[in-house]
């Protein structure tokens, strides 16, 4: 280490660290000793942290600073920024939420957050729901974009969230007790680099690889090949995107017409068998839903789905299905038919057997962890009762007042005047941005916490800079990880940033609210406080941690692993009428008369397939024939360090890389390396063209995070030219029932881009002035 060189422990969702920093700048980053497979963008952080796009400054935009809330709101995104003190903005922002409040009362309030950063303490999501709750509450979202339609379905059906949170079949119990793994999705290697709220051991490949080397079997069902890592070898059946359903439903009817389902099991633990299986039978219709129609709808043949039924109905299996299938035009119904297929299969509640969603979806989904949900700052009561389904946002701003409906619920859209962002990115997570950047205009006021320049940040009236973990002292921890680390603060803040903690403070002493809001504490007081509640949780569990200061000394405290791996649905499976599930009917509710009784015609009474609103068998797919997978990107999470080195080195021609089947490309002329244009009615990006066999005809891939950077920055329509997909993705929402994000469900049409790309501008910040 030279002279002067600094070093701090800490965390991120995507790893634990030691950074280095020298004369208050970050230099380096090591990662932890303890980590056998370290994400590779750990090491973006230096220069991410000290980007030219990092905030300076507090700042507001011109014409709301000069006409106030509401003033020219359609140039958002075009218009220069003026900079202001911290004293200055904080009264704005203090005297806008006064006003709307009064005005409007608290229900005009929308408060929303992403993934923010790891740390149980400097949580955007806690400290803004806090604070808000505080000031009278706001409008909340409810579901997620991760597990949205799961989130409705699996607990009418099982009865809780568990086959999605966990605990699942873990690693340990795969190895020892699964013969075949057949994993819708895949197990994406890439996206088990991240964890909310940290990842301190990247130890799922030496898993994968165990499983293998212990002669469990897997099956990628889905697009593309490398959605499974090369350590499982897995036997790929390249489906057409969205087709899963009919996939499953082919292998149901295989198990039942030749006799290979345990009708013991679907009679004493599960509901409503019959009515699926006339289904499968064409009872009704005369459409047997067999192997051969299954075939024609998935692309798959008939004799490997046939095949499979019986190979999973001979051995150990365990169904897995990606979050990605669930993020599509009625993604719910997969979700409900693997739980029918599964049980079918009468395996569920024996280790190794069953089902279990997300393998892979973060590192800490069949991870060998306790599952102690670390504690989080309280949140106090929201007085304000409206929600909105999160990915519900634009049809809100676009339709106030506008009814709609809901697992049940007939609802109506609160009409929003103040939207206060903080911890997540909407111009990287919403469906369909032309379309959302019309509701975007509508509200008065747009508050923004964030380190860096983002689409969202220049799309904003006031700007709030805000640390990174890096600077700040917290303690990252995950329920699903067995590591906590005491983040230590490697360098001052960078630029006029601020904590949240003292931004809320700060507003909250203006509002009167100060006392209710700090109770008296530092940071380092939260820290102790929030690590004694811990330290309590878990010695429920028989775990000693030690004192804070011992703690902080150590940097990390790593929770034991649980002594025997967990068999989901054991207990029902030992007694189903003493551990009931918690369902009307006390069972698996293969049938549901609750769901049936909604009378949404988009969701009857068992899973039923229906051709999505765009899939690569629908007319549609004339004019547009290629289905676009918009994933989790490999080089950053969503759209962060996107302006960091590990990120932009990944990008092909300055854009992000889309990935697609040679033949597809030889049709259209496009070759390695070509700038494209993808486009479809919604809107047109560029994209820089990857050729891979990994991609099924027919497919593309264009990850998500690329920072949102139209030609024009205000004018929905206007071509994006750095490759984020979500100018193509469809905000219809899966259905009545579910109302969440289909961003898996989309058609484009590509062509090689003619002439000079236009230069990317995402990471030059808005023009500054100086007040
Ligand atoms: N590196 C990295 N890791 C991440 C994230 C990140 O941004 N970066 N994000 C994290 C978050 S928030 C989440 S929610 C999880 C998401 O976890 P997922 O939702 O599972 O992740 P995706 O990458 O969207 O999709 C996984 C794979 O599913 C396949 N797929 C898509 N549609 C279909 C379909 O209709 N049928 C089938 N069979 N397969 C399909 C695609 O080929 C895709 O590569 O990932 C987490 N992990
Ligand atoms: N097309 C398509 N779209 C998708 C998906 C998809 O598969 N396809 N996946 C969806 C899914 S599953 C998810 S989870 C979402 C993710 O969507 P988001 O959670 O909105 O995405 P992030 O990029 O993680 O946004 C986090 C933001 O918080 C900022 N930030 C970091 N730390 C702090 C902090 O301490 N305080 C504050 N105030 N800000 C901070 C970061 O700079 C970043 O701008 O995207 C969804 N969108
Ligand atoms: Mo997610």
């Amino acid at each position: 280490m030279p002279d002067g060189t600094q070093t701090a422990f800490g965390a991120s969702h995507w790893g634990a660290f030691t950074a280095e920093a020298r004369d208050g700048r970050l230099v380096g980053v090591a990662p932890f000793e303890k980590d056998p497979s370290p994400a590779p963008f750990i090491r973006a952080l230096p220069d991410a942290v000290h980007a030219e796009c990092r905030i300076a400054a507090p700042a507001v935009r011109k014409s709301w600073l000069e006409g106030g809330p509401g003033a020219n709101t359609a140039a958002r995104g075009s218009e220069p920024f003026v900079q202001v003190s911290w004293d200055h903005a904080l009264d704005l922002v203090a005297a806008e939420l006064e006003r709307v409040r009064k005005e409007f009362g608290n229900e005009a309030i929308y408060g929303s957050s992403g993934w923010g950063s790891a740390g149980v303490f400097h949580n955007a999501r806690s400290q803004l729901t806090r604070f808000l709750n505080l000031h009278g509450g706001f409008v909340d979202q409810v579901t997620s974009f991760s597990v949205g339609a799961a989130s409705v379905i699996v607990p009418r059906i099982v009865g809780s969230m568990q086959p999605v949170f966990g605990p699942v079949n873990t690693w340990p119990s795969i190895v020892e007790h699964t013969d075949l793994m057949v994993a819708f999705g895949g197990m994406p290697p890439k996206n088990a680099m991240v964890n909310q709220g940290g990842v301190g051991a990247h130890d799922a490949p030496d898993w994968h690889r165990r499983a293998a080397e212990s002669g469990t079997r897997f099956v990628c069902i889905g697009p593309i090949r490398d959605d499974t890592g090369d350590e499982v070898r897995a036997e790929w059946l390249p489906v057409r995107p969205n087709t899963d359903l009919a996939v499953m439903l082919g292998l149901a009817h295989t198990l039942l017409s030749e006799g290979l389902h345990d009708a013991g099991f679907l009679a004493r633990y599960c509901t409503g068998f019959d009515r699926l299986a006339g289904y499968l039978l064409g009872e009704a219709d005369g459409t047997a839903r067999d192997a051969e129609w299954a075939a024609g709808i998935s692309g798959l043949p008939a004799d490997t789905i046939r095949d499979l039924a019986r190979r999973m109905a001979s051995s150990r299996t365990l169904i897995g299905v990606s979050w990605s299938v669930q993020r599509a035009d009625r993604g719910e119904q997969p979700y409900w038919m693997t739980i029918a297929l599964a049980a079918m299969l009468g395996q569920i509640g024996l280790p190794g057997g069953g089902f279990g969603f997300g393998y892979g979806a973060m590192h800490g989904i069949g991870d060998p962890t306790r599952q102690v949900a670390p504690p989080a700052l309280p949140k106090g009561k929201n007085a304000v009762g409206a929600t909105i389904p999160v990915a519900r946002l634009a049809d809100m701003l676009l339709g106030p007042g506008a009814p709609y409906r809901f697992n049940g619920e007939d609802r109506r859209y609160p009409d929003i005047r103040l939207i206060y962002w903080c911890g997540g990115n909407p111009f990287h997570k919403h469906q369909d941005l032309n379309n959302l950047l019309k509701g975007w205009a509508r509200p008065d006021t747009i508050v923004i916490h964030e380190p860096w320049w983002t689409p969202a940040a220049r799309r904003a009236d006031i700007v709030l800079p805000c640390t990174t973990t890096l600077e700040r002292n917290d303690i990252a921890a995950s329920q699903f990880d067995r590591f906590v680390v005491a983040s230590r603060q490697a360098i001052d803040p960078v630029g006029g940033a601020r904590n949240e903690y003292e931004i809320y403070s700060g507003l909250a002493e203006r509002l009167g609210l100060a006392e209710a809001f700090t109770e008296g504490r530092s940071e380092m007081e939260w820290l102790r406080h929030l690590y004694d509640l811990y330290r309590q949780r878990v010695a429920g569990d028989g775990i000693e941690m030690p004192g804070f200061d011992a703690f902080r000394e150590a940097g990390y405290f790593e929770i034991p692993a649980p002594a025997s791996p967990p068999v989901p649905f054991a207990e029902f499976r030992a007694d189903p009428e003493g551990a009931p599930l918690k369902t009307p009917s006390g069972r698996i509710e293969i049938y549901s008369e609750t769901i049936a009784g909604f009378g949404y015609e988009d969701a009857p009474g068992h899973p039923t397939w229906e051709e999505p609103a765009e899939w690569l068998g629908s007319e549609k797919a004339v004019r547009f024939p290629l289905h676009l997978l918009s994933n989790q990107p490999r080089a950053r999470l969503h759209s962060q360090l996107d302006c960091g080195s590990v990120s932009r080195a990944a990008k092909v021609a300055g854009r992000e890389a889309m990935r697609m089947n040679p033949a597809d490309a030889a049709r259209r002329g496009i070759v390695d390396g070509d700038v494209v244009r993808v486009f479809n009615d919604r809107g047109a990006c560029l994209a820089g063209a990857v050729l891979s066999d990994a991609i099924r005809e027919g497919v593309v891939e264009l990850a998500t995070g690329a920072w949102f950077d139209p030609v024009d920055p205000a004018a929905p329509g206007s071509l994006e030219k750095h490759g984020n997909p979500n100018v193509l993705t469809s905000d219809k929402p899966t259905s009545t029932l579910t109302q969440c994000s289909a961003a898996q469900t989309a058609l484009v049409e590509v062509e090689r881009f003619e002439g000079e790309p236009p230069a990317i501008t995402a990471f030059t910040p808005p023009t500054l002035i100086e007040a």
